[in-house]
């Protein structure tokens, strides 16, 4: 996979993405990075890249032209077209499927906007995929552009570990990851779920399944609703419901998460 960065904060993404796994897979050859500086594109050549905006308001605007250069030298140096996409709050929304789709790609352009916005013209020119990363505004397209190639980059082969590649999988079948415990046994009075030292691997996966099922329901019951639940799933669910009111009612469900649950195990 390579990536390229059109921004104005080339040295953020450079120090970002040249850590840890990412970095370690860059200086493997199984990703690369290059930044362009949209400042180099300047049309007066002292840097400047952005004006007030036409009709008034607020803040400036990155003009068109120093954009479109840039963009123009990367594809020449490149001899290729790849998938534009331009950071905003106003594209489609981020999930892991969208990176399960972007991760096919042999090349990928992130234009990273700054200021009140870029001028329009220039995104109908060259962006193909507008993607924001969530419901609450930030400075720029830089950490959004940087979130997005970390997702990527996982789903491209070599990056992880055989290791890595079986942690973290939240989202794979559409629920949340299960709580993790390491030594010691007992931290500050509390002890480790007996089972996880039971060494019985069956009562061990059924309990993270139950925790997951938990998580999810407390969390991100919406996801509860698109996630295969087979029987046992069900029984458990069940068995919290059944718990409401007694003593054992360890795991506190809200009168909300109970009306869900309830509905959601009369389907
Ligand atoms: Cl992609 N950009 C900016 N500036 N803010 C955002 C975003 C993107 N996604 C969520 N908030």
């Amino acid at each position: 996979m390579n990536y390229y960065v059109l921004t104005l904060f080339p040295e953020m993404i450079e120090s970002g993405m040249n850590t840890s796994i990412i970095g370690r897979a860059i200086a493997g050859g199984y990703l690369s990075l290059e930044t362009v500086n949209i400042r180099d594109y300047s049309l007066t050549g002292n840097g400047r890249i952005d004006d007030y905006p036409y009709g008034g308001g607020a803040g400036m605007v990155m003009q068109a032209e120093p954009i479109y250069r840039a963009y123009e030298d990367l594809v020449q140096r490149i001899g290729k077209r790849p998938r534009v996409v331009y950071l905003t709050p106003q594209g489609r929304v981020f999930d892991q499927h969208m990176a399960e789709e972007l991760a096919q790609e042999e090349d990928l352009i992130f234009l990273c906007g700054h200021y009140e916005g870029v001028d329009e013209r220039v995104l109908e020119e060259i962006v193909t995929d507008h993607v924001s990363i969530g419901d609450y505004v930030l400075t720029g397209g830089e950490l959004p552009a940087m979130v997005m190639m970390d997702s990527i980059a996982r789903m491209v082969p070599g990056v992880l570990s055989n290791q890595e590649s079986g942690q973290y999988e939240s989202f794979q079948d559409g629920l949340l990851e299960y709580p993790q415990y390491s030594r010691p046994e007992e931290w500050r009075g509390k002890q480790v779920p007996p089972v996880l030292l039971s060494g019985h691997h069956g009562n061990v996966d059924r309990w993270r399944r139950d925790q997951s099922l938990l998580r999810t329901l407390k969390n991100r019951p919406e996801l509860l609703e698109r996630a295969e639940l087979d029987k046992k799933d069900r029984r458990y669910l069940q068995s919290l419901l059944d718990e409401e009111g007694t003593q054992q009612d360890a795991n506190g469900l809200t009168a909300e998460e109970e009306k869900f649950l309830a509905k959601l195990l009369a389907i």
